[in-house]
């Protein structure tokens, strides 16, 4: 049977307490041994012991309390090694394993693997399994004890060292942990080391490790976790549990981090950083990242999911965590739009098509596709939604009754609820729809004003409903909490936020008393994943941009502006010059925070245009789009070329780089200005930048700005001449090309990067750089022609056999595939066609293919 279903949940009928386990690492024939102990659940009745082990786990021995088992009573089939109840006896026992694999051969990325010379593992979720036989699955929790032989210098398990020696490492961890966070790595490794100590006064051993020549690379890694230690201490009071932490970079990884209890491994990319090879977003990016993983240590290691159905209890809590830390660290009002883009980029995407599904799905066949956007950023937002219900002393009481009550459990989303409805008084039976509904509800607000002798009534009436999404045909209505405030015809504000509890398909809301008629700012905040819509003229949405106290409205209120512009030219109207205008007004604000500013003066994406056009029901142009597009960024250039130009003089940051938010702040709002500049003055500014900056954002920002205008050639060649030996850079370079190409010519743009000889693309990072720039640009992945559709089947075939992941992962690049034209969708469709037809197709492309077309 291929599907897994919630409702089939039952314990695993024994229960292991330790695990011992030794490893002879060789790069073809690796040895592992280990031993389980292991009780039946229920002595009084007798069950087979089924254990999970890949097929190319080759069985050498098995012995129960050190007896070789007879093989009558083991059967080997599939991915499963069974043995007969008749052989277990009915009270604790030891349960030993010896098993041959090949790290050389796993080019999956799953289990023990080699990536430059180094060993290393990714065991989430389920690659423990390629290692030994094992139940691998979440629940069945256990102390690890393991030594590593090899004759390579660094060897790292989990949990503290216990002995070292020429050739061998020993390692115990004591917390019990799930197999999916079993971690080892061996290499020629050197450390960037630090120390923290916790409130409590444990001094604990810190280590970045990364490949010789990189060390000067991972000191802004090391800055983050020591951050991060200690922000979840004074926020949570949190902790850390282990004499040591250590984070290790690897280069072939087929995500960002790993959660590995005492022993995160790290994408390379998200913690090898300097100033001449990574960008902002980069840092930013890297700070996150550090936390988020460490905060896994208690959202996700010592309180973990009983089965994958769960993942968003995890990392749903993690992400927020991680995003409230983001928050303090830098500013709260950019961070909080970032998230709301991203959040609409990429999980409102989902929702609309044929992979939506809810935050806690209730089936799946291959759980890898559901580290998905959903689980993941929807999963946060709804903590978000929980937290401005329950107030912040609620969630506060919630989340400390929650590590009292669940520490050392494998927990549900029923568990979480329940504990912030005993917290809290709550009833949350109608919230939980948030976690088992699929689908973005739609919000409408329709505003009624009457004036009156004692001051006038404003009633908002607002109706939700949420379209039907696969499997959920019918959906009823959601707690929504829709912050909103009032703003006076002077601009003030007349009413501060109040958060209206919609609990009903429509719902009013009555303010009295009022002395004008207001202008209503709703769902401050993003104060929960709908999408809201209203019927609001071009001159309200100026006054708000221009009036609204609430960071996230105000811009909220110009990408309106920008968006209605936009569909407008996309759909063949001329351009009003509200938008314009507006835009200018922001911008010249030397008082506001120059992040904000620059949020403001980039326009929506011509993917969010496709997004909210095919929300309205209409069917996207992706040319027309892109034209529209580029229309109103020459316009806003031409219209504000003094203050652009002066934007750009003033925002030039002196001094050594430093990747801080006030710095970073200043670069974006001048490359966003250096961006519309360029179209203007025929790319003069960003030759001498690029020639000039000693960093790469704004070498980044100088070439994007140059190929987008078919410039840019001789920048691209300089940048693969300094840094053809970096993969990181590189990475970028291959990126750029596909994503800033003209549409029409972005797929043979892309191919010819294909065929080049550093296109070393059983890499994820560089796989995902081309394919992933390619879907980014939209209208180049979109060509009429189907170019883009062949290039990305073609490459998903090619690599589905080697990186089974990382293929059904960019299969998401034709998730929207449904909402184009009927030539568009011929052409998807038969693309994808030709991916389901491939004999062998392993079970993870085929079912994202398969929900695709169904
Ligand atoms: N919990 C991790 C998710 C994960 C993963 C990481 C790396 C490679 C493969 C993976 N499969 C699942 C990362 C996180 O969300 O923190
Ligand atoms: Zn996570």
């Amino acid at each position: 049977q291929n599907t897994h279903d919630l409702a089939d949940y039952r314990p695993y009928p024994f229960v292991l307490s330790a695990t011992r386990m030794h490893f002879d690492l060789q790069p073809q024939a690796t040895r592992v041994r280990a031993a389980l102990s292991l009780a039946p659940r229920d002595p009084d009745r007798a069950e087979d012991l089924v254990l999970d082990g890949g097929k190319a786990v080759e069985l050498l021995s098995l012995a129960v309390d050190g007896e070789a088992l007879d093989p009558a009573h083991v059967l080997r089939e599939g991915e499963t090694l069974t043995i007969a109840a008749a052989a277990l006896p009915p009270h604790p026992f030891l349960l030993e394993t010896e098993v041959r694999i090949d790290p050389s051969a796993n080019t999956a990325f799953e289990g023990l693997y080699i990536s430059n010379g180094m060993f290393c593992t990714q065991c989430e979720a389920e690659g423990f399994r390629h290692i030994t036989f094992y139940p691998d699955r979440p629940d069945v929790m256990a102390t690890f004890h393991v030594t590593i032989d090899s004759d390579l210098p660094v060897l790292l398990s989990n949990g503290n060292p216990v002995g070292q020696s020429q050739g061998r490492a020993e390692w115990h961890d004591p917390w019990p942990k799930p197999s999916y966070l079993f971690a080892l790595v061996a290499g020629d490794l050197v450390a960037v080391s630090d120390s923290f100590t916790t409130r409590s006064g444990r001094r604990v051993a810190l280590n970045v490790w990364v490949r010789p020549g990189d060390g000067d690379r991972a000191g802004f890694a090391m800055e983050s976790l020591i951050k991060s230690m200690k922000w979840d201490e004074d926020v949570y009071g949190r902790e850390y549990d282990l004499d040591v932490f250590n984070i290790v970079a690897v280069d072939d990884f087929n995500m960002g981090a790993m959660e590995n209890k005492g022993l995160n491994i790290f994408n390379s990319k998200l913690v090898l950083a300097s100033p001449e090879t990574a960008t902002d977003t980069d840092y930013e990016r890297i700070e996150a990242v550090i936390a988020h993983e460490y905060f896994h240590n208690w959202t996700g290691n010592r309180i973990t999911c009983r089965d994958w159905f769960q993942l968003c209890l995890k990392e749903g809590l993690t992400v927020f965590r991680d995003q409230q830390f983001t928050s303090d660290m830098r500013s709260a009002a950019v961070k909080r739009i970032e998230d709301v883009q991203a959040l609409r980029s990429r999980q409102f995407r989902e929702d609309q098509g044929p992979l939506a599904h809810p935050p806690r799905p209730d089936r799946y066949e291959e759980i890898n596709n559901f580290y998905t956007a959903t689980v993941y950023e929807k999963g946060a937002e709804v903590i978000g939604m929980l937290k401005r219900l329950v107030g912040d002393d609620g969630y506060r009481r919630a989340l400390d009754l929650y590590f009292d009550r669940h520490d050392g459990d494998a927990a549900t989303i029923e568990d979480w609820l329940t504990v912030f409805e005993d917290a809290t008084g709550r009833d949350l039976s109608q919230f939980k729809r948030w976690y088992t509904d699929a689908g973005t509800p739609r919000l409408t607000m329709a505003e009624d004003w009457q004036p009156g002798e004692a001051g006038g009534t404003l009633t908002l009436a607002f109706t939700q409903d949420t379209p039907p999404t696969p499997g959920q045909p019918e959906k009823l209505p959601r707690v929504i909490p829709i912050a909103v405030g009032l703003i006076g015809p002077n601009g003030d504000e007349v009413a501060p936020t109040q958060v209206l509890e919609m609990t009903e398909a429509s719902q009013r809301f009555v303010f009295q008393g009022l002395g004008s008629r207001p202008v209503v700012s709703a769902l401050r905040g993003f104060s929960a994943p709908v999408m809201l819509s209203r019927r609001q003229d071009d001159a309200t949405r100026a006054f708000l941009l221009a009036h609204d106290t609430d960071p996230f409205a105000r811009w909220e209120a110009g990408r309106d502006l920008a968006l209605a512009a936009l569909i407008g030219a996309a759909q063949g109207q001329a351009v009003g010059s509200d938008y314009v205008e507006a835009i200018g007004r922001l911008i010249a604000d030397d008082g506001a925070d120059p992040a904000f500013r620059a949020l403001c003066l980039n326009l929506p994406g011509e993917e969010e245009i496709a997004t909210r056009l095919s929300a309205e029901g209409i069917t996207p142009d992706p040319d027309a789009i892109h034209v529209a597009r580029e229309s109103l960024a020459r316009q806003i250039a031409e219209a504000h070329l003094d203050l652009l130009s002066r934007i750009y003089d003033d925002m030039a940051v002196a001094g050594p780089y430093r990747p801080d938010a006030a710095d970073a702040a200043r670069r974006s709002l001048r490359n966003a200005a250096l961006a519309l500049l360029t179209r203007i003055d025929g790319g003069e500014r960003a030759e001498i930048l690029f020639g000039i900056a000693g960093n790469m954002t704004e070498r980044l920002a100088a070439l994007t700005a140059l190929l987008r205008r078919g410039k840019g050639q001789a920048e691209l060649a300089a940048l693969h001449d300094q840094f053809a030996g970096n993969r990181l850079v590189m990475d970028k370079w291959f990126a750029i090309q596909a994503m800033a190409a003209p549409p029409a010519q972005a797929a043979a743009i892309a191919r010819a990067l294909s065929q080049r000889k550093d296109f070393e693309w059983k890499n994820p990072n560089r796989f995902r750089a081309l394919l992933g720039g390619l879907s980014g640009n939209h209208a180049g992945f979109h060509a009429a022609d189907g170019s883009g559709y062949d290039f990305t089947a073609d490459w998903l075939l090619r690599m589905d056999p080697v990186n089974p992941q990382i293929a059904a992962r960019m299969s998401t690049a034709f998730e929207t595939w449904t909402r184009y034209d009927g030539g568009r969708r011929a052409k998807a469709l038969a693309a994808l066609e030709q991916i389901a037809a491939a004999e062998g197709l392993s079970k993870n492309t085929r079912e994202m293919v398969s929900r695709m077309i169904a």
